[in-house]
């Protein structure tokens, strides 16, 4: 078991060895409001600082805060990025996401939630400005007060299956506000969504950064396994340029599936907008004739 001095120092040593990649780029992913910026305001504090300071803005109600994908170097190797959250998964904001987490989109500028074929643009006209010596490490952050429904499970289920077939890694799961009575119940249907780590913490906030132990500890373990999940896959894909071409593939492809998925459904629903329209004005025309058949009973 090591000390918090030696966790400390692991992580800050922590570097890839010129293996062809230059940084840990560790997106943070989720919906809005979970907890994301004041995840990385919390790891700067155990790691950096000697006070608390707000580097990531923080919302103080439900969210929708962070509108920039903005990095934020925590060691000389490993780098967090505070992307935007989403209120609700559907398609288009589906694909927003993987192009965030496939680091696809340029960092540090305004996130433009763009529609249809605008976000492909997007993605070809980033090229330029996108690192692929950068080595993606997906984070979902969630929190625990705002509860999970079963409804939700199988939409979270694919967002993580998803993340993790893009990055090639098990999006590592965060649960903020540790101490709510949700816990059990949350962490458990995660589990159930074959999440390999789960790590529950209470994020340190503006009103309450108090350093205690048991907090700072929790944030230094995550790191730990973090960097031996990097570890593991560098030392199976050490391709940095390959890798980004399959996640650029495999996002690009996920934008077509869904505009041919929405075409269809489009069509589906013009399909049966006509039938009803035809099975109307055929009861209609039923209805005339029998009011006239009716009508002319009465007129002999
Ligand atoms: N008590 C407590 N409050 C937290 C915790 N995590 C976040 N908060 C509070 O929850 C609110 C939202 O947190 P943010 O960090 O802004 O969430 P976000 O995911 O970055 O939100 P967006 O950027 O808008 O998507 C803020 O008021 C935080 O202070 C936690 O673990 N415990
Ligand atoms: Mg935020």
């Amino acid at each position: 078991m090591q000390t918090i001095p030696e966790m400390t120092e692991h992580i800050k040593s922590f570097s890839l060895n010129n293996q062809g990649f230059s940084r840990v780029l560790i997106q943070l992913f989720g919906f809005l409001g979970h907890g994301k910026s004041s995840f990385i305001n919390t790891c700067k504090y155990v790691l950096d600082d000697t006070e608390y300071k707000t580097y990531a803005d923080v919302k103080n109600n439900d969210g929708g805060n962070t509108t920039a994908r903005i990095t934020y170097p925590l060691t000389d190797t490993l780098t967090l990025v505070d992307n935007r959250g989403c209120a609700i998964m559907n398609g288009y904001e589906t694909g927003e996401i993987f192009a965030q987490l496939g680091n696809l989109l340029p960092l540090d500028q305004e996130v433009e939630w763009s529609k249809d074929l605008k976000l492909v643009d997007r993605i070809v006209a980033a090229e330029r400005f996108v690192q692929s010596t950068d080595f993606i490490f997906p984070i979902f952050v969630y929190s625990v007060k705002k509860g999970l429904s079963f409804d939700e499970v199988p939409e979270i289920k694919e967002l993580l299956t998803t993340a993790r077939n893009l990055t090639g890694i098990c999006p590592v799961v965060i649960l903020t506000h540790k101490t709510h009575s949700n816990l059990r119940d949350v962490q458990a249907k995660f589990e159930d969504m074959d999440v390999e780590r789960i790590f529950a913490l209470e994020n340190f906030t503006p009103e309450d950064h108090l350093k205690t132990r048991g907090k700072h500890e929790d944030v230094l373990k995550i790191f730990l396994e973090v960097i031996k999940d990097v570890k593991f896959r560098m030392e199976r894909f050490p391709d940095p340029d390959g890798e980004r071409a399959k996640r650029k593939q495999f996002v690009l492809r996920f934008i077509y599936e869904m505009e041919l998925k929405k075409k269809e459904e489009e069509m589906e629903k013009r399909r049966r907008d006509e039938e009803r329209q035809r099975n109307q004005a055929r009861a209609s025309s039923q209805s005339q004739a029998s009011d006239q058949s009716s009508s002319g009973c009465i007129l002999q």
